[in-house]
């Protein structure tokens, strides 16, 4: 690919990332539980944008507020500053509880509650009775929303008291998917100690599995507690955009024209941009083209070069009529989106910088990253295609 051409594919790849994000479907999020639980700091600790902080939330009952914030698919529904075993405000709270999960029902997947999470904090050490009646309640008028309810112990920086305080509540047979300990934020003891932060992980995998499919890629873009989520769906998407290029199978050489991006890859990257939920820059898309498929281009580095390149791969033997074979096109695609997930962990983990790209070193890593997916592919696919031939 040229430069005019590579800057076309990244044109059409920025609209489709702005596509995605435009069509992720919101998650919905309700969290309850005592003032000073950590509902706060687990929303803080758990979400890629800063929603609790963010000013006061919109109220959409007398107790519970919405956090939302503009271009996020995620909105927190809070019930701030609620003291239970006070008189009539519990019975206010199972009701607009209630009646925010009803109507969210009612108006289909965008609006409606997916998951709640009960905090309860685990060094109060007893679940008090107040609590107990109170959830036990809402869990028995709700049920019929099929909202899943996950108990999380807060602030679990005892892991011993924390498991005191869920035997005490398994007692109890609740209608919950699962109760589990976190600490959302390292808790310093004294200067020397300090208990590090744990369990965030294990919440965003159970949220997973409780949600539906069409929410996943939303929770995965959302979330920065769980890197291995994200990589998890990341790859999943290689595997369905590799399949379907595979399929769409002609993809003409030489390689000099857009036509090396198929709409499958350009969604690929576009879909995994969304999963890691990592802003990203045209200049950027063009760097990383031209540090992968870009290689392949005879404009950039020579017939020489490509067929080079092209060894790298299986199936190459196969080309004919102009057109390379559906194993090509799929180890291509592979390892276009696998190079692309290593360089997003990479940034997700702080380990680079998203611009680091853009440089002449950032290409040089992308183009080694590219090539070793392809070889790696080599060695796979040529083990199969061999056993396939006999
Ligand atoms: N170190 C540490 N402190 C925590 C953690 N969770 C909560 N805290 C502390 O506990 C206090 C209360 O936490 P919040 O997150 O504000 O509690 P909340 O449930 O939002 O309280 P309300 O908004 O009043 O309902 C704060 O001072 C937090 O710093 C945690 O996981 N680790
Ligand atoms: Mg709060």
């Amino acid at each position: 690919m040229d430069g005019l051409q590579t800057d076309d594919v990244a044109e059409k790849i920025m609209a489709a990332i702005k596509n995605v994000q435009k069509n992720m479907t919101r998650l919905n999020i309700m969290v309850m539980g005592k003032t000073g639980a950590g509902k706060s700091t687990l929303i803080n600790q758990v979400f890629s944008r800063n929603l609790a902080q963010t000013g006061v939330g919109k109220p959409v009952t007398q107790q519970i507020r919405k956090y939302e914030l503009e271009g996020f698919p995620l909105a927190i529904y809070d019930t701030p500053g609620l003291e239970l075993g006070g008189d009539n405000a519990i019975e206010e709270l199972l009701k607009e509880s209630k009646e925010v999960l009803t109507r969210g029902a009612m108006r289909g997947i965008e609006e409606s509650i997916h998951c709640i999470w009960y905090c309860v904090s685990a060094p109060s050490h007893r679940f008090e009775e107040a609590e107990i009646e109170f959830i036990k309640k809402f869990i028995d008028e709700t049920s019929t929303l099929c909202v899943p309810v996950i108990i999380v112990l807060t602030q679990a920086y005892s892991k011993k008291e924390a498991k005191e305080l869920m035997a005490e509540i398994e007692k109890e047979n609740l209608n919950v998917v699962q109760i589990i300990p976190v600490l959302a934020q390292d808790y310093e003891i004294d200067d020397e100690y300090v208990v590090k932060a744990y369990g965030k992980d294990t919440l965003i995998d159970i949220v997973h599995n409780v949600i539906p499919e069409a929410l996943r890629n939303t929770l995965a873009a959302v979330q920065k507690a769980n890197l291995k989520m994200k990589k998890r769906r990341a790859n999943a998407i290689v595997a369905t955009a590799a399949a379907a290029a595979a399929a769409t199978g002609a993809i003409p050489i030489p390689f000099t024209d857009a036509a090396v991006l198929v709409p499958e890859q350009i969604g690929m990257i576009a879909s995994i941009t969304g999963v890691f939920g990592i802003p990203i820059e045209k200049a950027t898309i063009t760097a990383l083209l031209s540090a992968t498929i870009g290689t392949i281009g005879t404009t950039v580095m020579g017939k020489t070069v490509v067929s080079g390149l092209l060894k790298l791969i299986p199936g190459v033997g196969t080309i004919t009529g102009g057109v390379i074979s559906a194993s090509v096109a799929a180890a291509l695609t592979a390892a276009l989106g696998e190079a692309y997930i290593a360089i997003m962990l990479m940034v997700a983990k702080g380990e680079m910088n998203i611009k680091e790209i853009e440089t002449a070193e950032g290409k040089a890593k992308i183009s080694k990253i590219f090539k070793s997916k392809l070889s790696l592919k080599r060695n796979k696919q040529g083990v199969s295609e061999e056993k396939e031939a006999e």
